[in-house]
């Protein structure tokens, strides 16, 4: 089986979702990595992106409580917090925490609950005051769960809240949100959150308003290897209507202080999945192997299993945190370039649309 998708790969056809399942069955986890690292080339050659970024969670308030999450609380519940725009604004200009210095931030990554008061205008303001005092900085921001809620908070339709959200300074938007689409185990998983059909279609309005997004897969909870292929076939399928994914994240399962508990996902199915998803998703650039939930020394190796970015310095991380990470919760430009030079990948410094801006040979 494996020879005929080597076969494939190597001549340029499209894998099957029969293929995706042999290749998640296989053991082969050397074949496949270099395999997916030979598709990984062909599209990026030896770079390895990195970003200067933070990220920002505005509120851990959500009405959804979903169940493989350990940063929501509900109103009122001990640990719950709202940051007001100025705190945001103050995080930006690295005022707080212990990570004090002049970063030069290409991007902000915002991310946060659905709060049950908070008004529309709320996120108006916030993307139009960061946009003020950092023009220069890319806003990647609002999961595709978000900004349903939002056109339900403004009464706007989804085209009309992302044309708002996009006059006021949004740039792009990250990918969470995604989980897995097969309803049986979303329902498990994660009752009052949108269906995947409706992640879709809010993702596939954004495209068509020339907003760019990426994508993500939660695994390594309750889903099977069917379901993860469903959802990969999903994404792809969308991405040849739009081409408006930049790129993929599998985000691997955290069991800690959730709901559904369970274990960490396996450095070999983290492998793996980087590996498959690079070979299954022929029509997304980039697939990213994020060093907060893989772990700095995880995310290194994948480099050579299909990945061709590893994120950014990030600063500030809650939601994996809260979920039992064991990777730090910031890494400097020099340590990003320290990983990649030593997985002999070339890092290419980026901004938050993949333009280079520093090749560091
Ligand atoms: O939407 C929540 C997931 C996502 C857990 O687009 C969990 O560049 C693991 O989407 N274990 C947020 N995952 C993170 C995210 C992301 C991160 C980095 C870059 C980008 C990007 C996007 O984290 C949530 C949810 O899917 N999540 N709880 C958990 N216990
Ligand atoms: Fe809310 Fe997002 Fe956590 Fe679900 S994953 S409870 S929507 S913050």
């Amino acid at each position: 089986m494996l020879d005929s998708i080597r076969e494939k790969v190597l001549s340029g056809q499209r894998l099957t979702k029969e293929d995706a399942i042999a290749l998640f069955q296989s053991n082969d986890i050397f074949d496949i990595g270099r395999l997916a690292s030979y598709a990984a080339e062909k599209k990026n050659g030896k770079n390895a992106y990195f970003i200067v970024n933070r990220h920002i969670n505005p509120t851990n308030i959500c009405v959804n409580r979903c169940k493989f999450c350990a940063f929501s609380r509900s109103k009122g519940e001990e640990g719950a917090y709202e940051l007001t725009i100025e705190e945001i604004i103050e995080k930006l200009k690295g005022g707080h925490g212990p990570h004090v210095m002049d970063h030069g931030f290409s991007e902000v990554h915002i991310v946060g609950g659905l709060h049950p008061d908070w008004p529309f205008e709320y996120y108006l303001n916030m993307l139009s005051a960061i946009k003020k005092e950092f023009p220069h900085i890319a806003v990647k921001a609002f999961t595709a769960v978000e900004i349903d809620y939002m056109s339900k908070i403004s009464g706007l339709n989804l085209k009309d809240t992302l044309a708002r959200l996009k006059k006021s300074g949004l740039d792009l938007m990250p990918g969470g949100g995604a989980e897995i689409f097969a309803e049986a185990i979303r329902n498990k998983l994660c009752p009052e959150k949108i269906s995947g059909d409706r992640w879709l279609e809010v993702m596939e309005t954004a495209h068509m308003a020339g907003i760019k997004t990426n994508a993500t897969m939660l695994y390594g909870h309750l889903e099977g290897i069917e379901d993860r292929v469903d959802h990969l076939f999903k994404l792809r399928d969308l991405q040849d209507r739009t081409g408006g994914f930049q790129a993929f994240i599998p985000l691997s399962y955290h069991p800690k202080n959730t709901e559904i508990g369970g274990f960490y996902s396996s450095g070999i199915d983290d492998l793996k999945t980087i590996a498959v998803s690079r070979l299954v998703l022929d029509n997304f650039d980039h697939i990213k192997a994020y060093w907060i939930m893989l772990g700095e020394k995880v995310s290194q190796v994948a480099l050579l299993f299909g990945a061709d970015d590893i994120d950014g310095t990030i600063i500030e991380e809650k939601i994996t945190h809260s979920a039992g990470a064991m990777s730090e919760e910031a890494m400097t430009k020099e340590e990003l370039e320290y990983l990649i030079k030593k997985a002999d990948k070339i890092p290419v410094q980026r901004d938050a649309f993949y333009n280079p801006l520093v090749f560091c040979r």
